[in-house]
């Protein structure tokens, strides 16, 4: 549904003041870059930022429908909510591990997270209120993110593009899990249709924001011209739009956007203008939910500390028996 968003344009070119011939001709060639080739640093630090920030995105977004498990409204709902919650969890370890290729440490990385330096994304900062707000996500939140995943498959830096292939047939699965849950209620009583509709009204200008500033705002303009991000955040957006509202009448919904309309000579919707301050207050800390996160991450990541030193311990002793027996049939 969303593959549309492939395109070959070839990446545009590199600011001169990052000029590395070599390198920008690999790149227009649209190679593959490894982890042991030569890159420019800035062109590191981009990717460790984007992957690194994308990854807490996958473990941060766990929260808010991790909540959800034990009051899902049936057996069916509980096993495809908990596969959800699970899958978003590895694709936060693809993504840690790609983001480690480039020489970082995951504790270094994680630490960022919890002291706030690093960012994740805005929409995990929106309270889940109603068991329609999981269909929700699925729906918008898990399409918005496919809609900006699967021009990463196409991303310059090998280790994440082939992360990016598993992450987004994993994510299509989880927005027709939102689109099924969400026709069920709204063919449903008329109050489980209202309940559908008030969850909409509230996440769909927070999804149109998971695109990023407009690009006159975008700062990481390299990113573009270093094929790491194929297609611009206005652009995602705008077909991100083009592809939802065909399904919103599917399902018998309005969007909250007394603007939006077909526009038949651009050949896309026309929507309203998005609140940049709202954004901005919530990626800065701002959102309802923001604390509550951070403190819920936290607490999960030391809950799960012995388990990890366990495990190492056990990698060690595991290491050394297998020394250990070699030296033996040596001698
Ligand atoms: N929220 O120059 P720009 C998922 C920041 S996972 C917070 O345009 P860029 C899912 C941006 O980081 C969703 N911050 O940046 C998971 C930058 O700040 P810094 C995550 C945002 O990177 C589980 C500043 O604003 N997806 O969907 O070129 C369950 C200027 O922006 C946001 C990814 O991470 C935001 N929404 O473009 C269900 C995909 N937008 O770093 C679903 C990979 C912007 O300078 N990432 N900022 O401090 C990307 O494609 C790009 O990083 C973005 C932003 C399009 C998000």
């Amino acid at each position: 549904m969303y593959t549309q968003s492939f395109d070959n344009a070839p990446p545009v070119a590199a600011k001169a003041d990052d000029a590395n011939p070599e390198f920008e001709a690999r790149i227009a060639r649209d190679e593959s870059i490894e982890p042991n080739d030569d890159m420019p640093d800035a062109y590191r630090k981009t990717l460790i930022r984007q992957i690194s920030q994308h990854a807490h995105s996958e473990v941060v977004g766990m929260l808010p429908e991790g909540g959800w498990i034990t009051r899902a409204p049936s057996l069916k709902r509980k096993e495809i909510l908990l596969a959800k919650v699970q899958d978003e969890g590895g694709h936060g370890l693809y993504l840690y591990a790609a983001a480690e290729t480039l020489g970082v440490t995951r504790d270094a990385l994680i630490d960022a997270l919890h002291s706030g330096k690093a960012k994740y994304s805005s929409i995990f900062n929106y309270p889940t209120e109603t068991w329609a707000d999981i269909g929700t996500i699925g729906w918008l939140v898990d399409g918005a993110a496919i809609m900006n995943q699967v021009p990463l498959c196409r991303c310059s830096y090998g280790p994440y593009a082939r992360a990016m292939i598993r992450v987004c047939k994993e994510e299509s699965f989880h927005q027709r899990q939102g689109f099924d849950l969400l026709r069920t209620l709204c063919t449903g009583t008329p109050e489980q249709k209202a309940m559908a509709q008030d969850s909409v009204n509230r996440w769909w200008w927070p999804s149109l924001m998971m695109f990023g500033p407009h690009d006159s705002d975008s700062v990481h303009t390299n990113a573009m011209a270093w094929g790491i991000k194929r297609i611009s955040n206005d652009d995602l957006r705008q077909k991100f739009v083009d592809a939802t509202v065909p399904q919103a009448q599917f399902l018998g919904l309005t969007l909250p956007d007394p603007d939006l309309k077909w526009n038949a000579e651009r050949g896309h919707y026309d929507f309203g203008a998005i609140n940049w301050d709202e954004f901005w207050r919530v990626v800065n800390g701002g959102g309802v939910c923001n604390q509550e996160r951070m403190h819920d991450r936290i607490k999960a990541f030391e809950d799960g500390r012995w388990v990890r030193e366990a495990a190492a311990a056990h990698a060690a002793k595991q290491a050394k028996r297998a020394i250990d027996s070699s030296m033996k049939v040596a001698a």
